[in-house]
C-alpha cells in the first residue's frame, strides 16, 4: 500500500517534497509516517471494514480534546492537524484519512523492559481516564459497537464453531476445550455490566505499550490511538495492560517456553495506574483489580482463535498458523496469571 499524491496535498504537503514511510505494527489501520523538512506526521488510514463510522472517531477526539483544554490545561493532548478544507478526517479515493504531529523526542515501545516503564504507563493511562472522570461517557460515540462485550465475543467464538473452517476447528481441538472451560470468566462479566457501581467509563481500549509515548529518559508524554475511545469499563485499560506488558514477549511470540508473568510487573502497572486514576474507582471496581486481566487476556485467546475458525478474516495472517499461535500463546499466559493469582496480589490492596 503506498499513499497518494492527492491523500497529501489534502493535508497541505507537496508529494514531490516530502518522504512517506510505513509506520508500526498496528493490525488494523496503516499507518505512516511523513518526513517534510525538519517536521515528521503520522498519517493514518482508517479500516473501514472495522470502524464502520470513522466520523465517530473524529468526534470523540474532537470532543475530549475541547473538555481537556477546559478542565485540565496542562494534559499533553496530541490534537489531529486539519486539512486544507479545515477537516480533520477526510475521505479521498475511498479511504478515510487523519493527520497527527509526530511528538518530537518521542519513541514507542513493543514491549515493556522493566518496572519503570510498567508504572509509567500504568500513570499515563491511569491519568488519562481521571482526567476524563467529569465527561459524561454518554456523550461519547461508539466506534466499534460492542467492542469488549466478552459476552458477545464468546458467542462469536461459540458460532464459529458451528460455521467456522473444519480442519481449522480439528487443529483448534486443545484450544477450543481450553476456551469454553473457562467460560466462567465471560459469565463474571455479566455480573459486571449490571453494577450499577461499575461506572461507564471513557475508556482507551488498547493500552497495549505501543500505544504511549515515551521521551528519551523513558517517562511517558501521552497516549495516543485513540480510535477506540468510547464508553467502557475501567477493566478493560487496566486488563489489556496486563495482557499485553506482563510478559516479557509479545502474543507474536511462538516459542511458548518465553510466556512468563512477572509479578513485579504487576505492581508496578497497578502503582502507577492507581496513582495517576487517584480516588476515581469505586470499592467494587477496585476489588476486580486481579480480574481485569482474566478478562481481557481470554477475550484476546477467543478473539484470535476465533479469528482462525474463520480464516483470518478479520486480523489477517502472515502465514496460515498465526492467529492460530497467536490464541495459543494467550491461553499460555493466561494459564501463567491463573497460577500466579495468590503471588500477584501479595501486598496489593485490593
Ligand atoms: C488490534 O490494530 P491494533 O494493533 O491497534 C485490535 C485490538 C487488539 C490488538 C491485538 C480495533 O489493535 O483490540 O487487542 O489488535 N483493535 C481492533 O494486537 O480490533
Ligand atoms: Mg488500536
Amino acid at each position: 500500500m503506498s499513499v497518494s499524491a492527492n491523500v497529501l496535498e489534502v493535508f497541505g504537503f507537496d508529494a514531490s517534497l516530502v518522504e512517506v514511510k510505513p509506520l508500526g505494527e498496528g493490525l488494523i489501520n496503516h499507518t505512516y509516517i511523513i518526513s517534510s523538512g525538519n517536521d515528521a506526521y503520522v498519517l493514518q488510514k482508517i479500516n473501514t471494514a472495522v470502524f464502520k463510522n470513522p466520523d465517530a472517531i473524529a468526534h470523540n477526539i474532537q470532543l475530549i480534546a475541547g473538555y481537556l483544554a477546559a478542565h485540565s490545561p496542562d494534559y499533553y493532548f496530541v490534537a489531529p492537524i486539519s486539512s486544507v478544507h479545515g477537516n480533520q478526517m477526510e475521505y479521498i479515493d475511498e479511504g478515510y484519512y487523519r493527520v497527527f504531529p509526530y511528538v518530537n523526542g518521542s519513541h514507542a515501545k513493543t514491549v515493556v523492559q522493566n518496572e519503570e516503564q510498567a508504572f509509567e504507563a500504568g500513570y499515563q493511562f491511569g491519568l488519562f481516564t481521571s482526567a476524563l472522570n467529569g465527561l459524561d461517557a454518554n456523550d461519547l460515540q461508539i466506534t466499534i459497537p460492542d467492542f469488549h462485550n466478552l459476552t458477545l465475543r464468546y458467542e462469536q467464538f461459540a458460532s464459529a464453531l458451528t460455521s467456522g473452517n473444519q480442519d481449522r476447528i480439528t487443529a483448534s481441538k486443545n484450544q477450543i476445550q481450553y476456551l469454553q472451560d473457562h467460560k466462567w470468566i465471560a459469565d463474571f462479566f455479566e455480573t459486571i455490566k449490571t453494577n450499577p457501581n461499575f461506572k461507564l467509563r471513557a475508556t482507551h481500549h488498547d493500552t497495549k505499550i505501543s500505544n504511549l509515548l515515551f521521551d528519551e529518559n523513558d517517562k511517558g508524554i501521552c497516549v495516543i490511538d485513540l480510535d477506540t475511545l468510547m464508553p467502557g469499563y475501567f477493566i478493560s485499560d487496566l486488563g489489556d495492560m496486563f495482557r499485553t506488558y506482563l510478559c516479557a514477549v509479545s502474543e507474536e511470540e511462538t516459542d511458548f517456553s518465553k510466556i512468563s508473568v512477572r509479578p513485579t510487573i504487576y505492581k508496578a502497572i497497578v502503582r502507577g495506574y492507581l496513582k495517576g486514576a487517584g480516588n476515581m474507582l469505586s470499592k467494587d471496581e477496585a476489588d476486580q483489580i486481579y480480574y481485569a486481566g482474566l478478562f481481557m487476556i481470554y477475550m484476546q485467546a477467543l478473539r484470535f482463535l476465533t479469528d482462525f475458525i474463520n480464516n483470518d478474516v478479520y486480523y489477517g495472517a502472515k502465514y496460515s498458523l498465526h492467529n492460530y499461535n497467536r490464541a495459543s500463546n494467550q491461553i499460555k499466559l493466561l494459564e501463567d496469571y491463573l497460577q500466579k493469582k495468590e503471588t500477584l496480589q501479595i501486598g496489593i490492596n485490593n
